[in-house]
Protein backbone atom coordinates (compact mmCIF):
# COMPACT_ATOMS: atom_id res chain seq x y z
CA UNK A 1 0.00 0.00 0.00
CA UNK A 2 1.42 3.40 -0.77
CA UNK A 3 2.39 6.00 1.36
CA UNK A 4 3.27 5.58 5.15
CA UNK A 5 1.63 9.48 5.69
CA UNK A 6 -0.07 9.36 9.54
CA UNK A 7 -1.68 11.89 8.57
CA UNK A 8 -5.62 12.42 8.19
CA UNK A 9 -8.12 10.21 9.61
CA UNK A 10 -9.75 7.04 9.44
CA UNK A 11 -12.46 6.23 6.42
CA UNK A 12 -14.14 2.94 6.12
CA UNK A 13 -15.61 2.39 2.73
CA UNK A 14 -18.03 -0.10 1.33
CA UNK A 15 -18.09 -1.46 -1.80
CA UNK A 16 -19.94 -3.86 -3.71
CA UNK A 17 -20.38 -5.17 -7.50
CA UNK A 18 -22.72 -7.23 -9.24
CA UNK A 19 -22.56 -6.72 -12.42
CA UNK A 20 -19.08 -7.91 -15.07
CA UNK A 21 -16.54 -9.47 -12.67
CA UNK A 22 -17.11 -8.14 -9.35
CA UNK A 23 -13.95 -9.79 -8.65
CA UNK A 24 -11.72 -8.02 -10.86
CA UNK A 25 -13.29 -4.54 -10.74
CA UNK A 26 -13.29 -5.35 -6.57
CA UNK A 27 -9.75 -5.40 -7.07
CA UNK A 28 -9.14 -2.38 -9.25
CA UNK A 29 -11.18 -0.84 -7.20
CA UNK A 30 -9.06 -0.87 -3.95
CA UNK A 31 -5.78 -0.58 -5.96
CA UNK A 32 -7.34 2.43 -7.38
CA UNK A 33 -8.38 4.44 -3.91
CA UNK A 34 -5.04 3.15 -2.61
CA UNK A 35 -3.70 4.96 -5.68
CA UNK A 36 -5.41 8.23 -5.11
CA UNK A 37 -3.56 11.53 -3.22
CA UNK A 38 -4.75 11.85 0.15
CA UNK A 39 -5.84 7.92 0.75
CA UNK A 40 -3.59 5.45 1.77
CA UNK A 41 -5.26 1.49 2.75
CA UNK A 42 -4.44 0.03 5.57
CA UNK A 43 -6.77 -2.99 5.57
CA UNK A 44 -8.79 -4.86 2.89
CA UNK A 45 -11.42 -7.23 4.39
CA UNK A 46 -11.89 -10.51 2.55
CA UNK A 47 -14.58 -10.05 -0.49
CA UNK A 48 -18.29 -12.08 0.84
CA UNK A 49 -21.18 -13.54 -1.86
CA UNK A 50 -24.38 -11.44 -0.57
CA UNK A 51 -27.99 -11.91 -1.95
CA UNK A 52 -29.19 -8.79 -3.25
CA UNK A 53 -30.21 -6.15 -0.32
CA UNK A 54 -33.30 -5.11 0.42
CA UNK A 55 -34.29 -9.00 0.70
CA UNK A 56 -37.24 -10.75 -1.93
CA UNK A 57 -40.13 -10.32 0.72
CA UNK A 58 -39.21 -6.49 0.79
CA UNK A 59 -41.43 -5.07 -1.64
CA UNK A 60 -38.36 -2.50 -2.74
CA UNK A 61 -36.67 -5.84 -3.61
CA UNK A 62 -35.00 -6.08 -7.06
CA UNK A 63 -34.85 -9.32 -8.58
CA UNK A 64 -30.72 -9.68 -9.17
CA UNK A 65 -27.51 -11.87 -9.12
CA UNK A 66 -25.53 -12.24 -5.70
CA UNK A 67 -23.33 -8.94 -5.04
CA UNK A 68 -19.47 -9.29 -3.77
CA UNK A 69 -18.71 -7.18 -0.69
CA UNK A 70 -15.94 -5.98 1.09
CA UNK A 71 -14.79 -3.21 3.53
CA UNK A 72 -11.43 -1.13 3.09
CA UNK A 73 -10.59 0.72 6.42
CA UNK A 74 -8.11 3.77 5.17
CA UNK A 75 -6.25 6.93 6.15
CA UNK A 76 -7.00 10.10 4.61
CA UNK A 77 -6.70 13.33 3.71
CA UNK A 78 -9.38 14.21 1.67
CA UNK A 79 -12.33 15.62 3.32
CA UNK A 80 -15.49 14.14 3.47
CA UNK A 81 -17.05 15.52 -0.07
CA UNK A 82 -13.23 15.88 -1.68
CA UNK A 83 -13.38 11.88 -1.13
CA UNK A 84 -16.81 11.18 -2.55
CA UNK A 85 -15.97 13.57 -5.78
CA UNK A 86 -13.29 10.67 -5.94
CA UNK A 87 -15.02 7.52 -5.47
CA UNK A 88 -18.11 8.70 -7.43
CA UNK A 89 -15.29 9.19 -10.12
CA UNK A 90 -14.09 5.70 -9.69
CA UNK A 91 -17.41 4.04 -9.80
CA UNK A 92 -17.62 5.69 -13.26
CA UNK A 93 -14.49 4.71 -14.45
CA UNK A 94 -15.36 0.79 -13.40
CA UNK A 95 -18.46 1.51 -15.80
CA UNK A 96 -20.96 2.42 -13.46
CA UNK A 97 -23.75 4.35 -15.51
CA UNK A 98 -25.96 6.61 -13.00
CA UNK A 99 -28.17 7.79 -15.88
CA UNK A 100 -28.94 4.12 -16.84
CA UNK A 101 -29.97 2.36 -13.03
CA UNK A 102 -32.07 1.81 -10.23
CA UNK A 103 -32.10 2.45 -6.99
CA UNK A 104 -30.62 -1.39 -5.09
CA UNK A 105 -30.50 -2.51 -8.60
CA UNK A 106 -27.38 -4.10 -10.38
CA UNK A 107 -24.19 -2.10 -10.66
CA UNK A 108 -20.68 -3.05 -11.56
CA UNK A 109 -19.37 -0.75 -8.63
CA UNK A 110 -20.90 0.48 -5.45
CA UNK A 111 -18.20 2.88 -3.44
CA UNK A 112 -19.89 3.81 0.08
CA UNK A 113 -18.76 6.37 2.50
CA UNK A 114 -19.51 4.23 5.76
CA UNK A 115 -17.62 6.26 8.35
CA UNK A 116 -15.41 9.41 7.52
CA UNK A 117 -13.24 10.29 11.06
CA UNK A 118 -15.91 11.45 13.68
CA UNK A 119 -17.88 13.38 10.86
CA UNK A 120 -20.99 13.48 11.17
CA UNK A 121 -23.27 15.30 8.95
CA UNK A 122 -26.87 14.52 7.51
CA UNK A 123 -27.60 16.57 4.03
CA UNK A 124 -28.36 16.41 0.26
CA UNK A 125 -24.58 15.27 -0.62
CA UNK A 126 -24.05 13.08 2.45
CA UNK A 127 -24.60 11.13 5.00
CA UNK A 128 -21.89 10.03 7.45
CA UNK A 129 -22.21 7.81 9.16
CA UNK A 130 -23.94 5.83 6.06
CA UNK A 131 -27.48 5.72 7.37
CA UNK A 132 -27.84 2.15 6.96
CA UNK A 133 -25.05 0.16 7.86
CA UNK A 134 -26.70 -1.19 11.14
CA UNK A 135 -29.62 -3.03 8.64
CA UNK A 136 -27.22 -4.63 6.60
CA UNK A 137 -24.60 -7.93 7.40
CA UNK A 138 -23.03 -7.65 4.17
CA UNK A 139 -21.36 -4.06 5.25
CA UNK A 140 -21.15 -5.54 9.35
CA UNK A 141 -19.86 -8.40 9.01
CA UNK A 142 -16.69 -7.34 6.48
CA UNK A 143 -16.32 -3.97 8.61
CA UNK A 144 -16.09 -6.25 11.79
CA UNK A 145 -13.26 -7.81 10.08
CA UNK A 146 -11.03 -4.68 8.76
CA UNK A 147 -12.43 -2.61 12.36
CA UNK A 148 -13.22 -4.82 15.13
CA UNK A 149 -13.07 -1.95 18.17
CA UNK A 150 -14.82 0.39 15.76
CA UNK A 151 -17.71 2.91 17.23
CA UNK A 152 -19.71 4.77 14.37
CA UNK A 153 -19.85 8.38 14.96
CA UNK A 154 -23.60 9.61 16.83
CA UNK A 155 -25.90 12.06 15.29
CA UNK A 156 -25.81 15.28 17.05
CA UNK A 157 -29.69 15.66 16.89
CA UNK A 158 -30.98 12.71 19.61
CA UNK A 159 -34.66 13.03 18.42
CA UNK A 160 -34.19 12.48 15.08
CA UNK A 161 -35.43 9.36 13.75
CA UNK A 162 -33.45 9.42 10.33
CA UNK A 163 -29.89 9.05 9.66
CA UNK A 164 -26.81 8.03 12.00
CA UNK A 165 -27.98 6.61 15.37
CA UNK A 166 -28.52 9.01 18.40
CA UNK A 167 -25.69 7.47 20.78
CA UNK A 168 -22.40 5.98 19.40
CA UNK A 169 -23.14 2.11 18.29
CA UNK A 170 -20.27 -0.50 17.99
CA UNK A 171 -19.95 -2.37 15.23
CA UNK A 172 -19.91 -5.77 17.18
CA UNK A 173 -23.03 -4.30 18.76
CA UNK A 174 -24.51 -3.58 15.45
CA UNK A 175 -23.84 -6.91 14.51
CA UNK A 176 -25.60 -8.17 17.35
CA UNK A 177 -28.28 -7.24 16.90
CA UNK A 178 -29.13 -7.77 13.64
CA UNK A 179 -28.26 -11.18 13.64
CA UNK A 180 -30.74 -11.79 16.24
CA UNK A 181 -33.63 -10.30 14.17
CA UNK A 182 -32.23 -12.02 10.99
CA UNK A 183 -29.99 -14.98 10.15
CA UNK A 184 -26.60 -13.46 8.42
CA UNK A 185 -25.42 -16.95 7.31
CA UNK A 186 -26.53 -15.87 3.84
CA UNK A 187 -23.18 -13.38 3.83
CA UNK A 188 -20.89 -16.21 2.40
CA UNK A 189 -17.55 -15.51 2.98
CA UNK A 190 -15.02 -15.90 -0.65
CA UNK A 191 -11.95 -15.32 0.31
CA UNK A 192 -9.62 -12.92 -0.41
CA UNK A 193 -8.68 -10.68 -2.48
CA UNK A 194 -5.32 -11.61 -3.59
CA UNK A 195 -6.70 -15.86 -2.84
CA UNK A 196 -9.28 -15.20 -5.43
CA UNK A 197 -9.75 -18.08 -7.60
CA UNK A 198 -9.39 -15.96 -10.85
CA UNK A 199 -5.97 -15.91 -13.27
CA UNK A 200 -7.27 -12.13 -13.59
CA UNK A 201 -5.66 -11.61 -10.39
CA UNK A 202 -2.32 -13.20 -11.15
CA UNK A 203 0.47 -10.74 -11.51
CA UNK A 204 4.12 -10.39 -10.77
CA UNK A 205 4.40 -7.50 -8.92
CA UNK A 206 0.91 -8.07 -6.77
CA UNK A 207 -2.68 -9.07 -6.00
CA UNK A 208 -4.92 -6.83 -7.92
CA UNK A 209 -5.43 -5.59 -10.90
CA UNK A 210 -7.78 -3.57 -12.99
CA UNK A 211 -9.97 -4.52 -15.99
CA UNK A 212 -7.98 -4.87 -19.35
CA UNK A 213 -8.31 -1.21 -21.12
CA UNK A 214 -8.86 0.35 -17.84
CA UNK A 215 -7.36 3.86 -18.38
CA UNK A 216 -7.02 5.94 -15.32
CA UNK A 217 -7.35 9.60 -15.84
CA UNK A 218 -4.22 11.12 -17.39
CA UNK A 219 -2.29 8.57 -16.77
CA UNK A 220 -1.19 5.69 -19.51
CA UNK A 221 -3.20 2.41 -20.05
CA UNK A 222 -3.37 0.53 -16.74
CA UNK A 223 -3.46 -2.39 -18.55
CA UNK A 224 -0.12 -2.21 -20.45
CA UNK A 225 1.35 -0.67 -17.28
CA UNK A 226 0.60 -4.10 -15.69
CA UNK A 227 1.81 -6.53 -18.29
CA UNK A 228 0.91 -7.83 -22.11
CA UNK A 229 -2.95 -9.19 -21.72
CA UNK A 230 -3.21 -6.76 -18.03
CA UNK A 231 -6.61 -8.30 -16.35
CA UNK A 232 -7.90 -9.47 -19.54
CA UNK A 233 -6.20 -12.82 -19.52
N1 LIG B 1 -24.76 9.70 -0.42
C1 LIG B 1 -25.23 10.11 0.77
N2 LIG B 1 -24.55 9.56 1.77
C2 LIG B 1 -23.59 8.78 1.20
C3 LIG B 1 -22.54 7.98 1.73
N3 LIG B 1 -22.36 7.86 3.06
N4 LIG B 1 -21.75 7.32 0.86
C4 LIG B 1 -25.30 10.17 -1.69
C5 LIG B 1 -21.94 7.43 -0.49
N5 LIG B 1 -22.91 8.20 -1.06
C6 LIG B 1 -23.72 8.87 -0.21
O1 LIG B 1 -25.71 7.01 -4.07
C7 LIG B 1 -26.57 8.08 -4.32
C8 LIG B 1 -26.04 9.32 -3.64
O2 LIG B 1 -26.09 9.14 -2.24
C9 LIG B 1 -24.59 9.64 -3.89
O3 LIG B 1 -24.39 10.30 -5.11
C10 LIG B 1 -24.25 10.54 -2.72
O4 LIG B 1 -24.44 11.92 -3.04
P1 LIG B 1 -25.87 5.71 -4.90
O5 LIG B 1 -24.78 4.78 -4.49
O6 LIG B 1 -26.04 6.04 -6.32
O7 LIG B 1 -27.30 5.24 -4.42
P2 LIG B 1 -27.86 3.88 -4.41
O8 LIG B 1 -26.73 2.95 -4.25
O9 LIG B 1 -28.80 3.60 -5.52
O10 LIG B 1 -28.74 4.01 -3.13
P3 LIG B 1 -28.24 3.89 -1.70
O11 LIG B 1 -29.37 3.98 -0.76
O12 LIG B 1 -27.05 4.75 -1.44
O13 LIG B 1 -27.86 2.44 -1.77
P4 LIG B 1 -26.59 1.85 -1.25
O14 LIG B 1 -26.61 2.04 0.21
O15 LIG B 1 -25.40 2.26 -1.97
O16 LIG B 1 -26.95 0.36 -1.61
N6 LIG B 1 -27.08 -5.62 -1.66
C11 LIG B 1 -25.95 -6.31 -1.45
N7 LIG B 1 -26.00 -7.59 -1.07
N8 LIG B 1 -24.72 -5.71 -1.61
C12 LIG B 1 -24.60 -4.41 -1.99
O17 LIG B 1 -23.47 -3.90 -2.13
N9 LIG B 1 -25.75 -2.34 -2.55
C13 LIG B 1 -26.85 -1.64 -2.69
C14 LIG B 1 -26.76 -0.19 -2.89
C15 LIG B 1 -28.18 -2.26 -2.53
N10 LIG B 1 -28.15 -3.64 -2.21
C16 LIG B 1 -27.03 -4.32 -2.03
C17 LIG B 1 -25.79 -3.66 -2.21
MG1 LIG C 1 -24.21 3.62 -2.89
Amino acid sequence: MSGSDDAGVTVLLGLGANVGDPMVQLAAAVELLDDLDGVTVEEVSSVYATPPWPPPDDPRHVPQDDFRNLVVRARTTLDPDALLDATLELEALLGRDRTVEQRWGPRPMDIDLLVHGDTVRDDERLTLPHPRIAERAFVLVPLLEVWPGGVLPARHDPQGTEGPPAEGLRVTAALTALAAEHPIDDVLLVGRLEEAPSTHLDRPDGPVAPPAGFRRPGTEDVAREHGAGGAGR
